[in-house]
């Protein structure tokens, strides 16, 4: 899978992308990441990328001529324009999984005041937003889209199977608790159900658990269709 990344700060994402899973991914050629300076497209000799808003208002907007102008400079077949954006569609897994499923993405990396409508208009691009919270700017946004993105794309993960039991591949739910050794840690014992083996409990308490956590921290989240037990 290749994805593009057009940002005024390409050094945000040269760590993360060097680093971890996301590193090996693009190290193996499984993931070809690229990153291109903005900057690159502008041609007045202070390489602006933004003016003021037009009808007044604080902050600046990004200009929609280097935007264009970077985008087509990348491949024709440039796959889907995504410009990370807090009045985007707001990103979930099954999002993610649908553009897990593209072979090519341009993410563009917007600020928060804004960027010129017409990109959005003319590209076409799609706004994504990754949550409703204030980030100033969107090069983190991105590194999240590409790293929930590329653990999708197959070779990259490892263990397919700690694919499904992951928070948000049931989509109601959140994980159940987890414990490793040591047993007692600070007066704190991990529960005995755990210790016993037997699985049928186990699995019934890691349900319930996971029921109970859901309803404390997700109030939002309904929880899957309940199963007589
Ligand atoms: C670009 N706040 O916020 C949430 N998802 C994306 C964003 C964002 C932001 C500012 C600039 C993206």
């Amino acid at each position: 899978m290749r994805i593009d990344v057009i940002t005024i700060f390409p050094e945000m994402l040269a760590g993360p992308l060097a680093g971890s899973l996301l590193g090996k991914a693009v190290g193996s050629g499984l993931l070809d990441v690229r990153v291109h300076d903005l900057r690159t497209w502008t041609d007045d000799p202070h390489r602006s990328v933004d003016d003021e808003p037009y009808g007044g208002g604080p902050g600046m907007v990004l200009r929609p001529e280097p935007i264009f102008a970077a985008v087509e400079a990348l491949d024709p077949d440039r796959g889907r324009v995504l410009v990370l954006s807090p009045a985007g569609r707001r990103l979930e897994q099954a999002f993610v999984r649908e553009l897990a499923s593209e072979p090519h993405l341009t993410l563009v990396s917007g600020r928060y005041e804004g960027i010129d409508e017409r990109v959005v208009e003319g590209l076409p691009a799609e706004e994504l937003s990754i949550g409703d919270f204030v980030l100033s700017g969107g090069e983190f946004a991105a590194l999240v889209v590409i790293d929930a993105v590329a653990r999708l794309v197959p070779g990259v993960i490892g263990t397919e199977a700690s694919h499904q039991r992951d928070s948000f591949s049931e989509p109601d739910l959140l994980e159940h608790p987890q414990y490793t050794r040591p047993r007692e840690f600070r007066g704190m014992a991990v529960p005995e159900v755990l210790l016993g083996g037997n699985h049928a409990e186990i699995e019934r308490w890691r349900r319930e658990t996971a029921r109970a956590k859901t309803g404390r921290n997700r109030p939002d989240l309904h929880g899957p269709a309940q199963e007589p037990d």
